[in-house]
C-alpha cells in the first residue's frame, strides 16, 4: 500500500488569543494535504505554548514533514523558535516554510539551518507534491513548481507555478481547529464576526506591496455558488453573524462583482473588506444599491499619498482626487472608508509627511467618519518583487538618515531585530530622524484621540468622548507637538490602534 504522508502545519503566534482569527492559510493547505494524506494544525494564536504543543504532537505520532506559515514582522521570531526546537528534537523531519516571508525573502529563509524548503506563493499544490516526493527514495524535487531548496551548498529555485482557485466542493476543514466557534469574535460588525477569504490575488502591481510581490498581478474570483456555500456554512452551522473578508482586494470589475454582491445582499451579514477607490467609484447605482442592502460597513482603501507624482511612482493606479471622491461617495452610501496612508517616503520626507497631514484634514472635513491609518512608507527590496516586475520602475537606492545605503537582513534572525520588525510593520524606517518620528507619533495621537475609531469595542463611549473633547483644540489649531495630556489620558483609556491590531 502506498504510504499516506502526515504533515504538521504550524501558525506561529502573531496576535493575542482574543484577536485570533481562522488561520486561513493552514486551513487551505490542510484541505489540499488531506486529499492524499493527513494533516494536523497547531495555531500559536490559540495554543500559547507553541513549542510545547508542537513537540507534544510530534511525540504522539510520526509526521513526514512540518510546514510553518511565516509572514514578515512579529511572526518571524516564534517561527525561528519553533523550527529550532523541532530540528533539535526531531532532526530527520523536513521543515518547510511558506507564506509571505519565504516568498519575498526566499534566500534569507533558506540561509537558516532549520529551514529545508521554502514554498513561494500559493502552497495548495506545491506542498502536497513536496511532501509526497519527500516520502520517496530519490525525491524528484526539481519538478515541483514554486519550491526552493538546498542542493548541497547551492539554493535551487524551481519555476513559479500558476495560481489556482481550485474548489474541492466542500468547506474548509474548520473542525481541525478544535471548536471553530472560538475564532468568532465580537467586533463593531457583530457579536460573532468570522474571517473569510473568497477571491485570491490582486490584478494591480503597486511596487511597495507584498500582495503584488506574491501574485504578480493575478486575481481570481470565486463562483457565486461557492461564496454562498461557504458563507452559509459559517452563518448557519457556526453561527457567524458578520464577515471580515481577508481578500486581497474584494471589489474587482463590476460585472464580475454583481453576483457576489447579490450573495452578500441575501445573506444579510454586515461585512468589512479591502477595496480600491477607483473600483468603488466605477460602481453603478444598481451595484451601490446591492452594497447598501448587503450592509457593507467598512472598506479599507489604500489611499497611500496625496501626491499624484508619488502614486504614479509606486504604480498605484489611483489619483488623490479619487481618494477625496470616494470619501464623499462612501459617506452618501453609509460605508465607512478606512483610508491608509504611507508617510515619510525616502525622498522629500518631511514635506510629503506634512502634505499628507493636511490631506487627511481635508478628508475628515469631507467625511468625518472616515478612519485614517498612518503607516511609514517602507518599500520592499528590489529582490523581493515579483520576477515579472523586477527592474521595472525600481525604487531609488535607499539610504539611512546618515546617507549610508540601507542593507536588508540576510537571515531570519536579523529580521527579528526591533528596527527590522518595525520596518516590516511599516512602523519605522532607517531614514527617519528622531524629530520626524516624534512629529508623526504626535500627529497620530492627536488624530486618534480627536476621532476615536468605531472599531474600538473596549473603551467606554464616555471615555472616547472625553478624549475627543480634550484633543479638539490641538487638532483645530494644528498644535500636534508633545500632546502629553492625551498620552496620559490614553494610558487609562487604552484606545485601540487599528494599525497594530488590525490587518
Ligand atoms: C490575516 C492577516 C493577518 C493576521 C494574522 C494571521 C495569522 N497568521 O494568524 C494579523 C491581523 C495578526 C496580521 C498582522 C500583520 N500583517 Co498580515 N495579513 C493578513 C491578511 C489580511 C490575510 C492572510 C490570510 O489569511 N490569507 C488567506 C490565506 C489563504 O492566504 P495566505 O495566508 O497567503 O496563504 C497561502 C500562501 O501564502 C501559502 N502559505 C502560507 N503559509 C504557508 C505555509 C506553508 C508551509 C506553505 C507550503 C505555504 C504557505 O499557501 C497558502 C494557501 O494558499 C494578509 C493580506 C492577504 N489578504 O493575504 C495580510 C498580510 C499577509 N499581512 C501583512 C503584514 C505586513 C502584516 C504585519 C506584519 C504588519 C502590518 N502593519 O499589517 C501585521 C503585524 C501587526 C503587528 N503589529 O503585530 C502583509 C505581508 C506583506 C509583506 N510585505 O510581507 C499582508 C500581505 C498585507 C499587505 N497587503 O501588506 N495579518
Ligand atoms: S496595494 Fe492594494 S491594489 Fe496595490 S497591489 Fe497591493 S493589494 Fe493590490
Amino acid at each position: 500500500m502506498p504510504h499516506s504522508p502526515r504533515t504538521l502545519l504550524i501558525n506561529p503566534t502573531i496576535t493575542s488569543r482574543s484577536s485570533a482569527r481562522f488561520p486561513l492559510s493552514l486551513l487551505h493547505l490542510a484541505a489540499a494535504l488531506d486529499r492524499h494524506g493527513s494533516s494536523e494544525i497547531v495555531d500559536g494564536n490559540v495554543d500559547r505554548d507553541l513549542v510545547g504543543e508542537t513537540l507534544r504532537r510530534m511525540e504522539q505520532g510520526r509526521f513526514d514533514a512540518v510546514g510553518v506559515s511565516v509572514m514578515g514582522g512579529p511572526q518571524v521570531a516564534p517561527a525561528i523558535e519553533v523550527s529550532q526546537a523541532i530540528r533539535a528534537r526531531f532532526p530527520a523531519t523536513p521543515i518547510i516554510w511558506g507564506g509571505y516571508f519565504p516568498t519575498l525573502y526566499t534566500d534569507t529563509a533558506l540561509a537558516a539551518p532549520y529551514v529545508d524548503f521554502a514554498v513561494r506563493g500559493q502552497g495548495d499544490e506545491s506542498l502536497p507534491e513536496l511532501v509526497a516526493a519527500l516520502g520517496t527514495r530519490e525525491p524528484a524535487l526539481a519538478s515541483i513548481g514554486g519550491v526552493s531548496w538546498k542542493n548541497g551548498n547551492a539554493i535551487v529555485h524551481n519555476p513559479n507555478r500558476r495560481f489556482s482557485l481550485g474548489d474541492s466542493g466542500v468547506v474548509l476543514p474548520y473542525d481541525k481547529l478544535g471548536d471553530p466557534r472560538r475564532y468568532l469574535a465580537r467586533t463593531f460588525l457583530g457579536r460573532r464576526t468570522v474571517a473569510h477569504q473568497a477571491a485570491i490575488g490582486c490584478r494591480f502591481r503597486c511596487t511597495f506591496c507584498g500582495v503584488a510581490a506574491m501574485f504578480g498581478g493575478t486575481t481570481m474570483l470565486p463562483a457565486a455558488e461557492r461564496l454562498q456555500r461557504d458563507l452559509s456554512y459559517l452563518k448557519y452551522e457556526l453561527g457567524a453573524d458578520s464577515v471580515q473578508f481577508f481578500d486581497h482586494n474584494f471589489f474587482d470589475r463590476e460585472e464580475d462583482m454583481v453576483p457576489l454582491l447579490e450573495v452578500m445582499a441575501n445573506l444579510d451579514m454586515p461585512w468589512w473588506c479591502y477595496a480600491r477607490a477607483d473600483a468603488l467609484l466605477n460602481l453603478s447605482e444598481h451595484s451601490w444599491r446591492l452594497v447598501r442592502k448587503s450592509r457593507l460597513r467598512m472598506a479599507y482603501i489604500g489611499a497611500e499619498s496625496p501626491s499624484g507624482q508619488m502614486l504614479k511612482e509606486i504604480r498605484k493606479g489611483t489619483r488623490p482626487d479619487q481618494t477625496l471622491q470616494v470619501a464623499e461617495l462612501c459617506r452618501r452610501n453609509g460605508v465607512i472608508p478606512e483610508l491608509s496612508f504611507m508617510v515619510a517616503p525616502p525622498q522629500n520626507t518631511e514635506e510629503e509627511t506634512e502634505h499628507t497631514f493636511e490631506f487627511i484634514r481635508e478628508l475628515k472635513r469631507i467625511n468625518p467618519q472616515a478612519e485614517i491609518i498612518v503607516y511609514i512608507y517602507t518599500p520592499l527590496p528590489e529582490s523581493s518583487r515579483h520576477e515579472k516586475d523586477r527592474g521595472k520602475r525600481p525604487v531609488a537606492p535607499l539610504c539611512d538618515r546618515h546617507g549610508e545605503p540601507v542593507v536588508f537582513p540576510r537571515t531570519p534572525e536579523e529580521w527579528t531585530q526591533p528596527q527590522w520588525v518595525d520596518y516590516a510593520c511599516h512602523a519605522d524606517a532607517p531614514w527617519l530622524t528622531d524629530a520626524l518620528r516624534r512629529r508623526i507619533r504626535d500627529f497620530v495621537t492627536v488624530l486618534r484621540c480627536r476621532f476615536p475609531t468605531v472599531q474600538d469595542m473596549r473603551s467606554p463611549p464616555w471615555a472616547k468622548r472625553s478624549l475627543s473633547a480634550m484633543a479638539t483644540w490641538r487638532y483645530r489649531y494644528r498644535r500636534y507637538d508633545r500632546p502629553w495630556e492625551l498620552k496620559l489620558a490614553d494610558r487609562f483609556v487604552r484606545l485601540r490602534l487599528p494599525q497594530a491590531s488590525g490587518l
